[in-house]
């Protein structure tokens, strides 16, 4: 096992890696911007460097200074946590160049899935059921046409280099194809310096559902159910839970089946998500994240298992302790990102925490990085806390949140805590009845 990881970002993702870390014995390692000497990733891990300026780039994102604070500490193994270097493949050859343990994935894992058009591919011959849609790149309008008159409108045109709702283009009719096609290529290149993009069917009222799958690398792996993530705004996650309302077990068990079997065919490594539209009964492949989300302790929540433990096992070579047979869901979870926005407009609300309490009790994680005194930098993601609620039923775990958000206080800034209110006198919320297009009609139509 190792003796020291050192956790590469910050916030509530950062305490939660160093929290497993803890419970493993290992030391802990914290790296931090200027902005961020008072955060209380910095006070709670065992060491702490600084690793540069406010500016993310030049710190959470900078390979150099990272692996400059793993050789000066000793550190011999790396969490990525989410966003920041997580899902970069050049991080994690650099990281293998200096003989330092990546906490995930391979880097051709990163890459493969990375590369849209390249994961897709690689999920059809697995046997994953795909959005239906071009073989592979699209490179001239007159192919467009054709595989768009073939399938029939709506279609979508999507950068193979995007992913999470960047770089996507819909055309409802053949009218519309021509300047869908060409402001997705242009864009894609101005985004990602590569304008290949690619071409699917529509689809026009699905819900998101993600399986938790994990790997140990040599051939194994369990799939952990699905993430009901319909809930969106501007492509962020709002509220998610875990089962799905629309999904039963015997669902489940197999779109599960096939998704470990997947990953398990090309020796996928830690934890994976693989991403699907869900309409009509039937699941359509999308994308496949390779890091750990945020929203990963629904999961855990439901199968009473720590997804970073179990990373932080199979990255030192000790595999995974889950076997299939006895991940058994129980219970229903639910999780609301709290966010440090100004309602309605959702403006970033950054400045002094001048009160802060946690809710508590029975079923019930705070996952935060938040405490009485500290000064929210402007800096970054706006993610405040992670309030996640665990009970018997669904219909215990929405009471369950009603009361746990009666017990949150934060004074000082603004948050988006009384969203979740409004979205729990919803008939829709409470009986389970919305896709991935009802928040934001809903917030068009509030106040
Ligand atoms: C789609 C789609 C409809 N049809 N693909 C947006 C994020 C990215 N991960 C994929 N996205 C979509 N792809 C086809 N073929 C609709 C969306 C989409 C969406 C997906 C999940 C959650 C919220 C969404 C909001 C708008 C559009």
């Amino acid at each position: 096992m190792f003796s020291k990881i050192l956790i590469a970002n910050r916030g509530e993702i950062a305490l939660r890696v160093i929290r497993a870390c803890k419970e493993m014995g290992i030391h802990s390692v914290a790296v931090h911007s200027t902005a961020d000497t008072d955060a209380m990733h910095v006070r709670m891990a065992d060491e702490s460097v600084c690793i540069g300026p406010p500016s993310g780039t030049q710190s959470y994102l900078s390979i150099p200074n990272i692996i400059s604070a793993c050789e000066i500490t000793g550190a011999e193994a790396v969490h990525p946590g989410y966003g920041f270097l997580s899902e970069n493949a050049n991080f994690v050859q650099v990281l293998e160049d200096h003989d330092i343990a990546f906490i995930g994935p391979t880097s051709e894992h990163i890459n493969t899935m990375g590369d849209k058009i390249t994961a897709k591919e690689t999920m059809r011959k697995l046997g994953v059921p795909c959005v239906p849609g071009s073989d592979g790149g699209v490179p001239t309008i007159e192919e467009a046409h054709k595989v768009s008159d073939e399938m029939g409108y709506p279609v979508i045109v999507k950068a193979t280099a995007g992913g999470g709702g960047r770089g996507m283009k819909l055309a409802k009719t053949k009218d519309d194809l021509e300047e869908a096609f060409s402001t997705a290529r242009s864009e894609a290149k101005a985004a990602f310096g590569n304008d290949e993009v690619y071409v699917e069917k529509y689809l026009t009222l699905p819900r998101h559902i993600e399986i938790q799958v994990f790997g140990d690398g040599k051939g194994r792996a369990v799939h952990l159910g699905e993430r009901d993530c319909s809930l969106q705004r501007r492509h962020q996650k709002v509220f998610e839970e875990s089962p799905s309302p629309a999904i039963d077990a015997a669902t489940r068990a197999e779109i599960g089946k096939t998704c470990a079997e997947a990953v398990a065919a090309i020796n996928y490594a830690g934890a994976g998500t693989i991403e699907f539209l869900y309409e009509n009964g039937e699941f359509f492949f999308i994308e496949m994240n390779t890091r750990l989300q945020v929203e990963h302790p629904v999961t855990e929540a439901v199968y009473g298992v720590d997804l970073v433990r179990e990373q932080i096992n199979v990255a030192a070579g000790l595999g995974m302790s889950m076997q299939q047979e006895d991940l058994v869901p129980l219970g229903h979870a639910i999780e609301c990102r709290i966010n440090a926005e100004k309602l309605p407009q959702f403006q970033p609300s950054p400045g002094k925490v001048l009160a802060y309490h946690a809710p508590g009790g029975l079923g019930v994680r705070m996952d935060s990085a938040l405490y009485q005194g500290y000064s929210i930098p402007p800096y970054y993601d706006s993610l405040i806390g992670k309030l996640i609620v665990h009970s018997p039923d669904r219909p215990a775990a929405l009471a369950r949140l009603r009361r746990a958000l009666d017990e949150f206080i934060v004074d000082g800034i603004d948050t988006t805590t009384p969203l979740f209110y409004q979205l729990l006198d919803e008939p829709d919320i409470q009986t389970g009845d919305y896709n991935i297009h009802w928040l934001e009609k809903w917030l068009e139509n509030i106040e």
